[in-house]
């Protein structure tokens, strides 16, 4: 089934699974990103699901396993965030000129929206059904939905799990809207797990069964995909116990305009981008015009909200020449973005500064 509902500049990066995103330059157009140009990404075809007869149970681990309907969950408190969704695989097109990734998807910057996500207090539910809050930081709350991967001619649901003490922060929600208005069939609908400041696979989508377990879920896509190995490593050497288990996002951020390789005519030329922190905040973004030997600071545009993006932009002026354009973000922690790409082979995480050519042209 092809995307439903997105903008004419949707760049359509895998037909299906449904998989894509808008045009870089589209996508920092506006500090909220409306749904018809913010990325989807699917492992499995989106399922299509009847919101009278959908459930969700809450099981594992808790004193009063629950069974909720959507009408059953209208009695938990609502939560409301704005905050971005980024894939792991966010500007792995970079990561891949250095060595190739086979078998992921090959995204530019788009795999990253921001968006305003309200829905259920995740926390709430967990109460509720007797969670054990003092083994917080021990045990782990696993997720499932109702989409059927395919690997191995074998047929199981996407999960991921969150440690216990992240499923406790009042942030994290089942969410049953995108910016006031119901998820679409891509994006989760009926309801949709949301944990700001994590990488979007653990966002899970269609969710119906939540689980209270000792250890992160053994489901693929927590157990081996979404775990970072050092540059050395190939997929055939991997011990997938040893890999990073990813979760909070890193500090980062793209260049969107002016375009890569462009050329320009000389006086002031405009820069702007997003930047990222994962929920500390984005202190600040340096941009470089040659080659990361000075830096100049960019003007945050909007809000200073933690969990979503910071538009920014650089008025930049330029005699004829040839530039190499580098930006840094900085978090409040001042944590900031590795000048060069650690390449894995996953292709997650690329933090990296990011770069630009630019030739100035009268
Ligand atoms: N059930 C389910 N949930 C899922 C996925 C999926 O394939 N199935 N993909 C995950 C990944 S890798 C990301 S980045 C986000 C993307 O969410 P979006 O399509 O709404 O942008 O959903 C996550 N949740
Ligand atoms: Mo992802």
């Amino acid at each position: 089934m092809p995307i439903q509902g997105k903008h004419p500049t949707f760049r359509v990066v895998e037909e299906n699974p449904p998989n894509g995103g808008a045009s870089i330059e589209t996508l920092v157009e506006q500090p909220i990103t409306p749904v018809d140009r913010f990325f989807v990404r699917s492992h499995a075809p989106t399922p299509i699901i009847d919101a009278a007869s959908y459930w969700l149970t809450v099981e594992g681990a808790v004193k009063k396993p629950l069974m909720l309907t959507l009408a059953d969950l209208v009695h938990f408190p609502r939560v409301s965030l704005t905050a971005v969704l980024q894939c792991a695989g966010n500007r792995r097109v970079e990561m891949q000129e250095i060595a190739p990734i086979p078998d992921e998807l090959i995204w530019d910057r788009e795999a990253v929206s921001s968006g305003k996500w309200s829905g259920y207090s995740l926390a709430a539910v967990l109460r509720t059904a007797g969670v054990d809050e003092s083994a917080a930081d021990r045990l782990h709350v696993a997720f499932e939905g109702l989409d059927q991967i395919e690997k191995q001619g074998a047929f199981f649901p996407y999960g991921s799990s969150i440690p216990l003490s992240k499923a406790l922060d009042p942030l994290v929600m089942l969410a049953d809207t995108l910016n006031d208005a119901p998820l679409t069939p891509d994006h989760g609908y009926p309801l949709r797990l949301f944990v700001p400041g994590y990488i979007g696979a653990r966002s899970v989508k269609w969710v119906a069964r939540i689980i209270v377990q000792d250890a992160p879920s053994e489901n693929y896509y927590q157990a081996r995909a979404y775990k970072l190995f050092p540059p050395n490593i190939q997929p055939e050497d991997a011990d997938w116990e040893q890999g990073l288990m990813l979760g909070e996002l890193s500090v980062n951020s793209a260049i969107a305009t002016p375009q890569d390789r462009a050329i320009v005519p000389p006086g002031e030329v405009l820069i702007k981008g997003y930047a990222i922190s994962g929920g500390r905040g984005v202190a600040r973004v340096d941009v470089s015009t040659d080659a990361g030997v000075t830096w100049k600071q960019a003007a945050l545009l909007g809000d200073d909200l933690p969990y979503a993006w910071r538009l920014w932009e650089y008025r930049a002026d330029l005699r004829e020449g040839d530039y190499h354009i580098m930006a840094r973000a900085w978090d409040t922690a001042a944590n900031t973005q590795p000048e060069q790409i650690i390449w894995n082979f996953k292709g997650y995480m690329n933090n990296a500064c990011p770069r630009i050519r630019l030739q100035v042209k009268g």
